[in-house]
């Protein structure tokens, strides 16, 4: 990895090399954490946060949905990555808030032990490969399913349902391929170990539905729109495997991989990338660098220039609670004119 000075932790901000954890932190032993992944890019206007306030959002329904209860709001957060990415000095980055049960309590019902937050910030490159965007990836249908709703929530971003997504890019990277492709516990495609799918049937865009145990991606969201502007017709439908194999095209979606062609599948090749493919790849590029005009309400700007709001009058520093009271200069801009 490649550490930066800071990272905030429970309102502060400390030493990347003093953000460390008790042994016993109840999240260590049971997965019991949330977490988010988010890119800020560097653009034509300063750095901006690839809709921050959506994944901020999440992660707070993904906290409910496991009965951990936030100490600080989505806002709260969103502005402290600011103010992170300032005392970084980061132009652009990976971004990693993740909320988890900390140190005083064990067993499986710990509402003692208290919700622990931080938010990281490194730089993180082509998660799939420097060549993912352009040339594709070869991916592999795993062996294992993708975890079910019956047992846990794949709608939530939650730290131990990752022991499923890297079972599969365990067994896909052994095998020799980039990515996983997990199906459903129905048979039906569901996503990569961690990016959504959409496959080219027909000129038509078809992505799985939420009740294939999909993570609700922001950029499959994100994508779903760009193409829908573009003209292209979106289905959201249960997908059969062999529709895999038969497709004119393979594409995934996601923060850290963002848009990758998928050019073969279990030794099928798909080809590519497609024609539609890089046609909503080329906009979305745009849209996540800030040169897309009618897209700029999802970027997040982060004011480099604006007064350290972190700390207080005294220079002490502060919790989030000040930042969001001091830092009213950030906050969503409108699409220029
Ligand atoms: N499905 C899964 C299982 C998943 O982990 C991700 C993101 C997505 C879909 C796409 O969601 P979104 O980023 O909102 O479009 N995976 C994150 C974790 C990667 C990691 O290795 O850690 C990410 O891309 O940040």
């Amino acid at each position: 990895m490649d550490p930066c000075d800071l990272i905030w932790k429970n309102g502060e901000f400390v030493p990347w090399d003093d953000a460390k954890v008790h042994v016993l932190s109840h999240g260590l032993h049971y997965g019991t954490g949330v977490f988010e992944g988010i890119r800020a890019y560097e653009t034509e206007r300063g750095p901006a946060i690839f809709r921050s306030w959506e994944h901020f959002d999440r992660l707070q329904k993904s906290a409910e949905l496991y009965y951990l209860q936030l100490p600080y709001s989505a806002e709260e957060l969103r502005l402290a990555t600011h103010e992170l990415m300032r005392r970084n000095k980061q132009a652009s980055c990976y971004i990693r808030p993740l909320a988890f049960r900390g140190y005083g309590e064990m067993g499986l019902y710990a509402n003692a032990a208290p919700v622990d937050v931080i938010v990281a910030t490194w730089p993180w490159g082509a998660y799939l490969g420097d060549e993912s965007a352009g040339r594709g990836i070869r991916a592999k249908v795993s062996s294992w399913r993708r975890i079910s709703p019956a047992g846990a929530i794949p709608h939530a971003k939650a730290s131990g349902s990752y022991l499923n997504s890297i079972l599969a890019k365990t067994e896909s990277a052994n095998a020799g391929y980039d990515e996983a492709i997990l199906l459903d516990e129905r048979g039906f495609v569901c996503e990569g170990s961690g990016e959504n799918i959409f496959v080219v049937r027909d000129g038509e865009i078809l992505t799985p539905p939420h009740v294939a145990s999909i993570l609700d991606g922001i950029n499959r969201k994100s994508v779903i729109q760009v193409a829908r502007d573009l003209g292209y017709t979106v289905v959201e439908r249960d997908i059969a495997r062999a529709e895999l194999y038969l497709a004119e095209e393979v594409f995934m979606t996601g923060t850290a991989a963002e848009m990758v062609p998928v050019r073969e599948i279990d030794d099928h090749e798909i080809g590519g990338p497609g024609e539609v493919t890089r046609h909503v790849q080329a906009k979305f590029v745009d849209a996540l660098h800030g040169r897309a005009d009618e897209y700029l309400e999802w970027l997040d700007f982060v004011d480099v220039a604006a007064v350290d709001s972190a700390k207080g009058r005294d220079g002490a520093a502060i919790g989030a609670e000040e930042i969001e009271s001091t830092d009213e200069t950030i906050g969503r801009i409108t699409p220029a004119a």
